[in-house]
């Protein structure tokens, strides 16, 4: 274990997993018409020669797609390679490119599953590799020094985007296409790091990594989990279908703390029946939600797409409804 005051260089992994960072168009003013993952990660940190004094480096692309078409059974493949990875003695960290569509989801996902306390960040760009100003390469040589900082262990799966560094559970994209796309809702980010430079302000409040309840080992099969999400007059017909498809879990992004119309807590009612297990959650950026009905989960203030993945994990590791109630509250 590296301690705080060692200076030799970290040795860190790099798992490239597509998305914008590595995204190339035909010219540099454009910024929405590339390709994601068109590019090695190589040729992200050739843009950036000085991330090699960071840190001694193990390079590895593992996927080139968008992340908006990543979905759980590519997490758990990524879970999975990011435990073995971590599991090298000689490995001190590990850094993930990816998409920044789904980046949120993936890094909640690991962070409810490694069992590690070696710093684990994610990060992407809002810009392809080819654009003016892309962010890219300069969030890359943020990630890799806050990978290699002995202050990032123990916190748990980290997300560093546009000098600010996010637990993994708080992380969410907020903007459509702007560099400052990534906050921490209500409760801000852990800390900044500036050219390198990094600065922790806060430490992650709920479980994660090291303390997680939750075991790669036990994942055979992944379930299906659907969001509902609540408007004035949404369809409630809806609900059985999702079950009909073969969801065993449903989130219901509620109105404000919770609340749903009078159709769909009947839904709702009959989808419990049938043994899909239900949580709620709010379609506000922040607050906490309570349940207003038996058996409905209350999943704190996760935002629908991480009690989503929550929930997912929950069913995949056969957890009962029960811990579930417990799980909202704690990870
Ligand atoms: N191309 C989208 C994705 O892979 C956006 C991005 O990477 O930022 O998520």
């Amino acid at each position: 274990m590296r301690e705080q005051n060692d200076m030799t260089k970290a040795r860190l992994h790099l798992l490239a997993c597509g998305g914008t960072i590595a995204g190339l168009a035909s010219s540099p003013l454009d910024f929405f018409g590339y390709t994601a993952g068109a590019a090695p990660v190589a040729a992200v940190l050739a843009k950036l020669p000085e991330i090699e004094a960071l840190a001694d480096w193990q390079v590895e692309d593992f996927c080139q797609l968008g992340s908006e078409n990543a979905g759980p059974e590519l997490w758990l493949q990524i879970a999975r390679r990011c435990a073995d990875v971590l599991q090298d003695e000689t490995v001190d960290g590990l850094v993930i490119t990816s998409g920044t569509d789904t980046m949120e989801e993936l890094a909640y996902f690991l962070h409810l599953l490694l069992k590690t306390d070696k710093p684990v960040v994610l990060t992407g760009a809002m810009r392809p590799l080819s654009a003016y100003g892309t962010d890219g390469p300069v969030n890359l040589y943020n990630a890799a020094a806050v990978a290699a900082n002995p202050e990032s262990r123990g916190k748990g799966v980290l997300l560093v985007m546009n000098d600010t560094i996010l637990s993994a559970r708080q992380a969410a994209k907020q903007d459509s296409f702007r560099l400052h796309t990534f906050g921490g809702g209500e409760f801000g980010p852990l800390g900044y790091v500036a050219a390198g430079q990094v600065q922790f302000a806060a430490a992650p409040w709920h479980r994660h990594t090291q303390a997680t309840e939750f075991h790669l080992a036990d994942i055979h099969k992944l379930p299906q989990v659907e969001i509902f999400y609540m408007s004035g007059g949404a369809d409630a017909r809806l609900l059985p279908t999702m079950a009909d498809l073969g969801a065993a879990g449903v989130v219901l992004a509620g109105f404000g703390n919770g609340t749903f119309s009078d159709a769909v807590g009947e839904q709702l009612r009959l989808l419990m029946s049938r043994g899909v297990v239900c949580a709620v959650t709010s379609r506000t950026q922040s607050g906490f939600v309570v349940s207003h009905l038996p058996g409905l989960l209350p999943a704190a203030d996760l935002s629908p797409q991480k009690a989503r993945v929550l929930l997912l994990l929950a069913l995949a590791c056969g957890k009962t409804p029960a811990d579930m109630e417990r799980y909202f509250a704690l990870y």
